[in-house]
């Protein structure tokens, strides 16, 4: 299946390459990058939404599915951008937003209407009345950006629920109807040319109750909407009617998804999804989803990747996207030791493409962009990070702590403009971007990596084109074998065929236990330092030896 022995790319548009100097990324400043693309190794892109959109969540509310946000291009920009990439035999999957519109779409205008038959396209409720008759919400659910989740609208005198921001109106697929509009899009974009779909928050389109949620630090309700039967429902009937007459693929971007529940949604034979993006890896580290940090430790990376690997099908191998701190400010080196960014960059790429699955490369990924150096809340666009900074405001949180919190986890942090060269503005725009560029880019950029064979971009490169040659790297077994707090052994094996790969997630050497030193004295494949390795593992190193 192509979309098995491929590499995907995602391209957050508005943070790509702008054509035309507004500062915004564009469609024909995609189209000018493809052949980048192409050399990377990648033969597909998930494209962040492109939809028209009042931009309240970036695209993720999207006010017209059948259009393409001006700021980005025109539908014929669009077209020319599938052509294209049909040329390089690159296919394009869609972001699928379907669990919420923005209040700007046209079914939610009306729906304010109670007499309209748009009305039950959304989840529109009476409030309740406390004991001293002061109007209360519907429930007590609390939303996915830290607030409340229904918003009440004086025109009808009723509440509609949100479980995102209040411009993100949640959808009613207990109307048919609203399930025949989705097969519609699916539709339109699949005979424009689209390999497929990254479906958004796919595992909590379908609200089963809207009774009360038990007590949660976070998210609270989820019990009523995630992972339900009725959700399960409408996946086998969108895979049915529509995505199963077509050569695609999906991918769920399925939140506090656990393993049982993301069996149910990938697993071949239920034709559901194809596969799904999973949390629990970048978790490791984090408290209360990722806000709160916790010490790493490469044995419960281990741990958690072996589970995932063995249980599912298949697997959607990421590290980084549009939501989620940049990798090497994460897992790598770059906020610790400094002097290890670039090598630390190459072993999480050792790491990632010798995983069971297919890899998504998140745009910035390949050069080792970091975390953005933001120094104040202006600096900031994610809303997000300015509802949770409003929340912790709530409760007296201090500025400095909330600084910090936000810091890490803002979203911003993997948005700003892909760094291409070192001239002005990063190569990104003439104009004025329109959020800040990282102060690193002259010495992290694209253009000065192009040509160099030691540079995180070249070291993705070999990794691919190592990757797309080895049956057994893409398709084999996973076989943990060691790991410790900074150390981490595994195998791959298919018939026959064996690779070890060790990985030094610190600024330490450290020492291969004696016991799994033969290992690691095959063939080496490749190791990130050049370095042979007897005993010991250089700082941040990575090696791929071929026992056979
Ligand atoms: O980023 C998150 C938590 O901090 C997640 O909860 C995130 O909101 C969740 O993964 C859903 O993300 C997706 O849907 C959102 C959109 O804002 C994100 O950009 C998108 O990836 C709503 O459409
Ligand atoms: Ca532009």
């Amino acid at each position: 299946m192509w979309w098995k022995n491929n590499i995907v790319y995602q391209i957050y548009p508005r943070s790509f390459q702008d054509s035309n100097n507004d500062g915004i990324g564009d469609i024909p400043g995609i189209i000018s990058r493809l052949d980048e693309i192409k050399a990377l190794g990648a033969g597909i892109i998930w494209l962040s939404p492109v939809y028209k959109s009042p931009d309240a969540d970036n695209g993720y509310d999207i006010s017209d599915y059948y259009d393409i946000n001006p700021k980005f291009g025109k539908m014929a920009d669009m077209e020319k951008l599938f052509a294209e990439a049909k040329k390089r035999n690159i296919k394009i999957i869609m972001d699928l937003v379907i669990n919420h519109t923005s209040d700007e779409h046209e079914w939610f205008k009306k729906s304010r209407d109670p007499k309209s038959p748009y009305r039950d396209y959304y989840i529109w409720r009476p409030g309740k009345k406390d004991k001293r008759g002061r109007k209360l919400p519907p429930n007590n659910w609390r939303g996915f950006f830290m607030g409340e989740t229904w918003e009440y609208d004086s025109q009808s005198g009723e509440y509609y629920l949100h479980l995102f921001d209040k411009k993100q109106p949640d959808l009613n697929y207990k109307n048919p109807k609203v399930i025949e509009e989705v097969k519609k899009i699916l539709r339109f974009w699949l005979e424009k040319g689209a390999g497929g779909f990254r479906c958004d928050v796919i595992n909590i389109i379908y609200k089963t109750s809207l009774d009360d949620g038990k007590k949660s630090v976070s998210v609270q309700g989820l019990e009523h909407y995630k992972s339900q039967e009725g959700n399960h429902a409408v996946l086998k009937e969108l895979r049915r009617d529509v995505l199963d007459k077509y050569d695609c693929f999906t991918v769920g971007e399925t939140v506090f998804v656990g393993l049982e529940e993301a069996k149910l949604l990938c697993d071949e034979s239920r034709k559901e999804l194809n596969m799904v993006f999973f949390f629990d890896h970048l978790e490791i580290d984090r408290r209360v989803a990722r806000y709160i940090p916790k010490k790493f430790r490469a044995s419960k990376l281990l741990e958690v990747m072996t589970k995932w690997q063995q249980s599912l099908d298949w697997c959607a191998l990421y590290l980084e996207n549009h939501d989620q701190p940049r990798i090497v400010s994460h897992f790598g080196a770059a906020e610790k030791d400094k002097k290890y960014l670039q090598t630390s960059a190459k072993m999480i790429a050792m790491f990632q493409m010798t995983l069971r699955g297919t890899p998504f490369v998140y745009q910035g990924q390949e050069i080792g962009m970091t975390n953005f150096d933001f120094t104040g809340f202006d600096q900031l666009n994610d809303v997000e990070s300015s509802s949770l900074n409003k929340l912790m405001q709530k409760f007296c949180i201090p500025k400095f702590l909330r600084w910090k919190w936000i810091k890490e986890s803002s979203r911003d942090n993997a948005r700003t403009p892909f760094q291409w060269d070192g001239g002005e503005n990063a190569g990104f725009t003439k104009g004025s971007p329109w959020l800040g560029i990282n102060s690193n880019y002259k010495q992290i950029n694209y253009s000065s990596q192009k040509n160099d064979p030691e540079s995180v971009l070249s070291f993705y490169k070999k990794m691919i084109v190592l990757r797309k040659q080895s049956k057994c790297l893409i398709h084999g077994e996973f076989v943990p074998v060691y790991a410790d707090n900074r150390l981490m052994i595994y195998q791959r094996r298919l018939d026959g065929d064996v690779f070890t790969v060790a990985l030094n997630f610190s600024s330490n050497t450290v020492k291969i236990p004696q016991k799994y030193a033969a290992l690691l004295k095959g063939a080496c494949v490749i190791s990130v330092s050049d370095k042979n390795i007897n005993q010991n593992l250089q700082p941040w190193d990575g090696l791929l030896v071929k026992n056979n």
